[in-house]
């Protein structure tokens, strides 16, 4: 139990560290940022320049081992996580590591099992916000509450209106952006993806050379239910995420309040946001207060390196089906013998 402000520091201030940076600065509650580090010094000192107090330190880990900070948040790019989270978990230290938890399914694991052999309790809390949004956390409500009955079918709609610029192959969009919809599925049937199938179009003009933009996705589910994923990161239009799940007595859907805008000028139906930030600011502020709370409370609560582990292992094996359109199966560990726990 910690009885004071929770001291947060965070490990890579890009776009999603700084726009978490000004959230734990100025409106979560039990919080204070005490530092943060960037693989680009200059950066963390600006990030620092804006919120007085906060300390820019240059070697992100010297921050994680640093014992005026308490709790960790990692958003730097996906393939330095696996050392700062080993890390975070040798100093003891609560962690909230942006998606995706690693790039490869064996360093995922890694981390799974370092969690249970170093720290004997979860730590880690792996930043998928959908799970917080309040219009995704109603749908998982409205299907476990059982008036729809069984959840038969889930269609998943993700775009992006440009890619950065650091996704140069097409399994990025697989690792850093179908992965929200691998976790969310996993999420509302309860279930682990059996075999991911992925099939691209011919690729849209506006998409840089050699990215295979856009792709669908389908998710067969453990228990028989079937997810469709549309991912179209250069949709030049905005950040479009919708998901309607199909039961057997009826469907709901996240996202309408998005459907009329289709045209890339805005033209009818509203705003469109540009980008993840504006879309999920709610659930990230929920999300990100969720996680503080927990940490006062010495307990993990939202997705863990388990739920990290097993979307990474999916995209795995998503990016092995883009070479040849065929279905490929997801070879998890065994989770009973792993964690000690009913799968
Ligand atoms: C980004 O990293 C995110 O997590 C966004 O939610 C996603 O829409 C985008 O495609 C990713 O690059």
């Amino acid at each position: 139990m910690i009885e004071r402000p929770l001291r947060v520091g965070i490990v890579g201030v890009g776009t999603m560290g700084a726009d978490h940076a000004d959230r734990l600065a100025t409106r979560i509650a039990g919080a204070e940022l005490v530092a943060v580090a960037d693989a680009e010094a200059a950066r963390a000192a600006e990030v620092a320049a804006r919120h007085p107090g906060v300390r820019h330190v240059a070697d992100p880990f010297d921050l994680i081992a640093d014992d005026d900070v308490d709790a960790v948040l990692i958003a730097s790019p996906g393939f330095a996580h696996e050392e700062q989270v080993l890390a975070c978990l040798a100093h003891g230290k609560y962690t909230l590591c942006e998606k995706p938890l690693t790039t490869d399914s064996a360093s995922a694991l890694r981390l799974v099992e370092a969690e249970r052999d170093k720290a004997g309790r979860p730590l880690v809390q792996v930043g998928f916000m959908r799970r917080f949004d309040p219009e995704y956390v109603e749908l998982k409500r409205l299907l476990d509450a059982g008036p729809l009955g069984r959840l038969l079918l889930v269609h998943n709609i993700h775009r992006n209106k440009t890619s950065p610029a650091w996704f140069r192959d097409s399994a990025a969009i697989v690792n850093d952006s179908l992965v929200h919809e691998v976790d969310a599925c996993r999420w509302l049937f309860g279930a682990e993806v059996e075999t991911i199938t992925l099939l691209t179009p011919t690729a849209s003009g506006r998409a840089p050379e050699g990215l295979r933009d856009p792709q669908v996705a389908l998710f067969h589910m453990v228990g028989g239910g079937l997810a469709t994923t549309e991912v179209f990161i250069n949709s030049q239009v905005g950040y479009e995420v919708r998901c309607e799940a199909v039961a057997e007595l009826g469907s709901a859907t996240v996202g309408l309040g998005q459907q009329m805008l289709v045209r890339r000028d805005n033209a009818y139906g509203g705003p469109i946001p540009d980008d993840y930030r504006q879309r999920f600011a709610g659930a990230y502020d929920i999300e990100v207060q969720a996680w503080v709370r927990a940490c006062h409370r010495g307990v993990v609560e939202g997705p863990t390196t388990w739920d990290g582990y097993a979307a990474t292992a999916v995209c795995e094996a998503g990016v092995a089906s883009l070479a040849t359109g065929a279905p490929v199966r997801v070879d998890l560990a065994d989770r009973a013998e792993i964690l000690g726990v009913r799968p």
